[in-house]
């Protein structure tokens, strides 16, 4: 017989680890399987975009007044359609509606778990076909799972400290899904040929250091004076040898600092007193990720975790990345 490498599939990854859970239901495995088909259909848009429609502007704006790219609307649809169709989940929030979504029937209603995702992040690169990508998280409800019982808003703003996996696709030189739960951070890369996401990066660990440091450049003199203070200490140490790297695409950016060790900022500046990003959407879920990899996210003040969100699309400054930067 001739000898072929075993690669798992995302599916048999999460089989083999759910055989070691003995209470383990394999309701998660079902919403990670179904966030996974919708991202690979993502992907396929993504990859024709230049041939498609999907560029530019769609002429609406979303409820952050930020105008909605014509492929975050049409990924936010892939999304929203295949968990709606699945009994997964019993609910989402999107970066891109208004208000919660609540799949009421009696199927999805007996679903432990509720998902938010950013469908695509770093929007303002999709026409330059630079790397973008899309963020989720799941959490399980507060409401009790039952067939008369939907899921409710409190099931939405709960910390990350609550999270039971959360993960990031990035479209980029290759199409790589990232999702974290408190067993660990693995990475799969689609492999186009069949169609599937196979695990290539097991057990990811975030380097104690890195030498790359990541923020918008043209916002230091935005920063406030402790954000720059901090960042002097870093920028004047000769020892450290560190590059700036900056794509302004958040899943790119804090891919290759995961892999490669470093730090990346979006704090308050003069015009995003908050941060820009959001804590639902954009920061709960990589702060996840980065802590069960080893690595740091806080605002400054408190550990994004640990912050009790008061709305949907609330913003926050983050810093996270490498635990050497925050000794
Ligand atoms: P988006 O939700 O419109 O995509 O904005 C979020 C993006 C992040 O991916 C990235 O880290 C940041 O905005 C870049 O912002 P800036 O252009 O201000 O540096």
């Amino acid at each position: 017989m001739i000898k072929i490498n075993k690669t798992l599939t995302l599916e048999e990854f999460r089989y083999n680890d759910v055989k070691q859970i003995p209470y383990a239901t394999g309701e998660l495995s079902n919403l990670l399987r179904d966030f996974s088909l919708a991202v690979k259909r993502i992907n396929v848009e993504v990859n024709k975009a230049g041939l498609l429609d999907v560029l530019g502007t769609s002429g609406l704006t979303n409820i952050q007044n930020e105008e909605v790219m014509k492929l975050d609307d049409i990924a936010n649809t892939h999304i929203f359609n295949v968990l709606s169709s699945g009994y997964s989940c019993a609910g989402v929030a999107s970066e891109e509606l208004d208000d919660i979504m609540i799949f009421d029937n009696p199927a999805n209603n007996q679903s432990k778990y509720i998902l938010l995702y950013d469908p695509i992040d770093g929007s303002s690169n999709i026409d330059t076909n630079v790397s973008i990508g899309s963020i989720f998280s799941i959490y399980r409800r507060i409401s009790k799972p039952a067939p008369d019982s939907p899921c409710t808003k409190e099931d939405f703003l709960q910390p990350g400290h609550q999270i039971i996996a959360s993960g990031y696709v990035i479209y980029g030189s290759s199409t790589i899904f990232v999702f974290a739960t408190k067993r660990g951070v693995n990475g799969f890369t689609l492999d186009p040929t069949i169609g599937e996401f196979c695990l290539s990066h097991p057990n990811i660990q975030c380097p104690q250091t890195g030498s790359i440091i990541s923020f918008n450049m043209a916002n230091y003199y935005q920063f406030t004076q402790p954000t720059r203070d901090y960042l002097k200490k870093f920028l004047t140490d000769k020892t450290t040898n560190l590059s700036h790297r900056y794509i302004g695409s958040l899943v790119a950016d804090l891919h290759r600092n995961l892999i490669k060790g470093g730090l990346f900022l979006y704090p308050s500046t003069l015009a995003h007193k908050n941060g820009k990003l959001r804590l639902q959407y954009e920061c709960n879920p990589m702060a996840f990720i980065f802590q069960q990899a080893g690595g740091v996210a806080t605002t400054g003040l408190e550990a994004i975790l640990d912050i009790i969100p008061t709305e949907l699309h609330q913003r926050v400054p983050i810093i996270i990345g490498s635990p050497y930067f925050f000794k």
